[in-house]
């Protein structure tokens, strides 16, 4: 009897290993990369209630569906984020007509989120094509480091802000040098969209939270903190991620009193971890027309069941202010989180959706990306929407779809103007737009 039991641990213990799983977690120790060991997993089904019962209606989806997962998404992965501030102010600083060679209008608005001279503030940089006959749609997402580095604009202001030193291992307020402008243009292509009648609105990172683990003190996180009269966060208040998405929403707040941008028109764009701000802003604030998630990867657009890549614990590791403290508790246990990346996606349904991905970033899983997008589907289905078009993944440099889309291109992990062109038709073909004639 006691052979047969430690026979059977063997056997138990060797058809783990062979499978490439472990008993205790879920997922292995380690990195996957080998699609044959992704191992088996099952996804919450997006039409199904908590309770068990189904969703056969957009209302139900509406009414009950929804509101669980966003709670669910909140109480487990992004936290919960404050509401709109009562006190939230807007001041246009700069206004030039005449930005880009005559292409543009440039405007600079400091967006206050308080009234109090200490209030946290983040910096809005906006470009409206000079062609543009009415109020135009706009794309707005998150840029890592300052606005000043998306285009080759002389003009666009350099404001002091939290920059990190690596040999300090700390980050200091001051004015990032001259030399750092345009550093990130190729990731932004302003001078395209606005040739295609966008206008681009974006926000520096450091400003809504310097993107370390404690980079929450100089950020609104701690600046919110401190007003509530608490030192600490709850287990499922609002990380850095959700920190950022928050601030895309406070930009589309200053884009509605705009009368140059059609506010109902804006899409949410992020690259990587901006890629899983914009899903979470577009999944929690209906107001955004749709959502671009380019190389989201891990905890953005990716199955995180799935054991390829990063994985839940590894990102909870190395950037632990990302998501609420509730999210550590998936660590070894990722089968246990009752959501996953296909649900945050069909959070967006049914505005338009695009899930981008590159061939060589294996580490956010590529396939798992569309994947995510594909068991969106049936969500955007219960709206009379088509999905992708296509059940199995496409080749690279192969786009598909129409309201839900996605690729993945060939290449490293970065936005490309190949991206551009893609979200430039993307958003043509989805937005109702009144642009240049
Ligand atoms: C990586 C991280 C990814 C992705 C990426 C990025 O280090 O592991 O989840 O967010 O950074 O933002 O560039």
């Amino acid at each position: 009897m006691k052979h047969n039991f430690s026979h059977a641990v063997v056997l138990w213990v060797a058809f783990f290993a062979l499978a490439g799983r472990s008993v205790s977690s879920g997922q292995p120790a380690g990195f996957n990369y080998d699609e044959a060991k992704v191992g088996t997993y099952s996804l919450p089904d997006p039409l199904t209630l908590v309770d068990g019962t189904k969703v056969t209606e957009v209302e139900t989806w509406k009414s009950k569906r929804r509101p669980e997962l966003v709670r669910l998404f909140e109480t487990h992965m992004h936290g919960r984020s404050p509401a709109r501030p009562a006190e939230l102010k807007f001041v246009v600083t700069s206004t030039d007509k005449n930005a880009l060679g005559g292409k543009a209008t440039r405007k600079e608005i400091t967006v206050r989120f308080g009234a109090g001279p200490d209030a946290a503030e983040m910096h809005l940089l906006l470009y409206v094509p000079n062609t543009a006959r009415g109020p135009v749609p706009a794309f707005v997402g998150v840029n890592f480091e300052g606005n000043h580095t998306v285009t080759s604009d002389p003009g666009i202001t350099i404001t002091e802000q939290w920059v990190w030193n690596s040999k300090e291992k700390r980050s200091e307020r001051m004015r990032p040098a001259e030399s750092t402008r345009d550093k990130r243009v190729g990731s932004w292509a302003v001078e395209t969209l606005l040739a295609r009648g966008y206008a681009l609105a974006t926000i520096p990172r450091a400003d809504i939270e310097p993107d370390y683990a404690e980079g929450w003190r100089h950020g609104v996180r701690g600046y919110f903190l401190r007003q509530a009269g608490k030192s600490e966060f709850a287990p499922d208040d609002w990380g850095a991620v959700a920190a950022w998405a928050w601030g895309l929403s406070r930009a589309l707040d200053y884009l509605e009193t705009d009368k140059d941008i059609d506010a109902r028109q804006v899409i949410a764009m992020g690259h990587s971890r901006m890629g899983k701000a914009a899903l979470w802003a577009g999944a929690s604030d209906e107001r955004f027309a749709g959502v671009i998630s380019n190389n989201s990867g891990e905890s953005g657009a990716a199955i995180s069941r799935r054991w390829f890549g990063e994985t839940v614990e590894r990102i909870n590791t190395s950037f632990p202010h990302w998501f609420c403290a509730n999210y550590k508790r998936y660590n070894k246990d990722v089968a246990a989180l009752p959501v996953d990346a296909h649900l945050l996606v069909a959070l967006i349904a049914p505005r338009p959706v695009y899930v981008a991905s590159a061939a060589e970033d294996t580490w956010a899983d590529p396939k798992g990306e569309f994947l995510a997008a594909k068991h969106a589907e049936p969500v955007y289905r219960l709206f009379g929407k088509a999905g992708l078009g296509v059940e199995e993944w496409p080749a690279v440099d192969q786009p598909v779809g129409k309201v839900v889309s996605y690729h993945v291109r060939r290449g490293k992990h970065d936005v490309l103007a190949y991206d551009w062109e893609q979200y430039l038709n993307f958003a043509d073909r989805n937005l109702l737009i009144v642009k240049t004639p």
